[in-house]
């Protein structure tokens, strides 16, 4: 595709083109240098006015800052080089002259702050720990495809431009559809739900979800990235050990394929993969153990939802990731299936990191007619969800799923303080360019 040669590449005896941005001009008087920054690394390219000619010498060292160049040239071994090899050069070339006034400085030794950044991300990920954050996130995600894949699952792609919405707790964004009321969707629930009862069976997505969160916080985006799985003939225990699995495929792919990423970001010596099993406690078992921590101005009863700081006592107390199951079925949505003999109490599932939840799922409800009764008791009109409910009259399998949230997963991974950072172009309420 390109003849150049990548920087870490350059070996010592070679005649090589390489091609990258100006990351720094120093000019010593009698000797100057340029560093070439690409993809993979640096590599110094040297100027000794003595001994080349005047025109290359000035085109190498007036670059601005930023600047593309392409420099050709021998690669020599020198010790007192960064990388210990530099270019001796024969031709430079700049490509795309930068702007010498930069609007942060990418080889970071200037900081900028998240806004900066964010307006200036083409900047920001030149180089350092922001581009080290969407390597990983690249690697997150392909080993959660190749988690399942190796579980049998088929990846698939469902509608984003839909009729009616499925997460109670949070608002749609309304669009005119041909004149018709339309929504951004907020998850794949109910599509992926129809494939387990198609011939697919086990399905996953990958894809963009839309929220119309009103609150600003470090851990809410209004669009996200969600991992979906969905699975026939499975119960909600085996769901939430698919989802361990996951976690754990993302995790060990990190740490095998990033070192230097996590030297980049100075996790080196902190990331660890979790190895025990989570621990499966109840809503119940979890209201007592908040409670008991003392760290709650008024005790929890049950059939409360759990507020941030009860998540916050209980992750302290607990220390790693676990999970809350059977939750009061009131707070789950209506496609949770609840116990028969305990219809106050759902199949539902959390999976917790301390910080924050990453996880939703549970087994579903299968059965026609326990599922338009469930419609109703949380006051949705089961009409507008026909297009879903039919199918559920001509052979639906037992199924589980859950869905992570993939910004909530980096953040939590790699010790991040806002879910802004682990978003190229992040939508929040004060931002929608770039
Ligand atoms: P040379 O004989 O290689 O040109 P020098 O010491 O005579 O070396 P100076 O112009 O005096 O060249 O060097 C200025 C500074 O740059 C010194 O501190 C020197 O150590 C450093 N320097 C020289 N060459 C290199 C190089 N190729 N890579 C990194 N630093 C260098
Ligand atoms: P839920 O609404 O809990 O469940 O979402 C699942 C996971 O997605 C992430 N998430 C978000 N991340 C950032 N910003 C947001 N606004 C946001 N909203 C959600 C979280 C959350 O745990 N259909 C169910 C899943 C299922 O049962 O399969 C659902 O959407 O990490």
């Amino acid at each position: 595709m390109d003849d150049r040669t990548y920087t870490v590449d350059a070996e010592p005896g070679e005649r090589v083109t390489v091609a990258g941005w100006a990351h720094e001009i120093r000019d010593l008087g009698g000797i100057a240098f340029l560093i070439v920054r690409d993809q993979t690394g640096k590599i110094q390219v040297k100027f000794a006015p003595d001994e080349m000619d005047e025109s290359l010498v000035q085109t190498g060292t007036n670059v601005s800052r930023e600047s593309v160049v392409s420099v050709t040239g021998a690669v020599e071994e020198e010790p007192r080089a960064p990388t210990g090899v530099e270019i001796v050069p024969e031709s430079v070339e700049v490509l795309a002259p930068a702007d010498p006034e930069l609007p942060l400085d990418p080889t970071g030794k200037v900081d900028a702050d998240l806004s900066t950044r964010l307006d200036n991300r083409t900047l920001d990920l030149r180089s350092g720990e922001s581009k080290a954050i969407f390597e990983i996130r690249s690697t997150v995600l392909n080993a959660v495809r190749d988690y399942f894949r190796s579980v049998g699952c088929t990846e698939i792609n469902t509608p984003k431009i839909v009729a009616t919405g499925t997460e109670g707790g949070t608002e749609l964004f309304p669009l005119t559809y041909f004149g018709q009321e339309a929504f951004m969707n907020q998850s794949p629930q109910l599509f992926k739900q129809l494939m387990v009862g198609s011939g697919l069976e086990r399905v996953f997505e990958i894809g963009p979800i839309f929220r119309a969160e009103e609150h600003n916080t470090p851990r809410h985006l209004n669009e996200a990235t969600m991992i979906d799985f969905e699975s026939a003939f499975i119960d909600h225990h085996e769901a939430m050990d698919v989802c361990e699995g996951t976690l754990r495929a993302a995790y060990e792919a990190v740490e095998t394929d990033c070192h230097e990423q996590l030297e980049t970001l100075d996790l080196t010596d902190s990331f660890a993969v979790p190895q025990q099993s989570f621990p499966r406690l109840t809503y119940e078992e979890a209201i007592e153990r908040i409670n008991a921590t003392g760290e709650l101005d008024e005790q929890l009863v049950w059939g409360d939802d759990l507020p941030t700081e009860a998540e916050k006592a209980l992750g302290d107390d607990v220390g790693g990731h676990y999970f809350i199951t059977d939750w009061p079925s009131e707070i789950k949505p209506f496609y949770i299936q609840d116990y028969d003999d305990d219809p106050q109490l759902s199949k539902g599932f959390d999976l917790m990191h301390p910080r924050m939840e990453l996880v939703s799922g549970g087994q579903r409800e299968h059965r026609h007619d326990e599922l338009v009764a469930g419609f109703e008791q949380q006051g949705l009109d089961p009409e507008a969800f026909e297009y879903y409910t039919k199918m559920f009259r001509y052979g639906m399998p037992p199924h589980a799923g859950w869905a992570y949230g993939v910004e909530r997963l980096v953040m939590t991974m790699l010790g991040l303080s806002n879910i802004r950072e682990a978003v190229l172009f992040p939508r929040d309420r004060q931002r929608l360019s770039p």
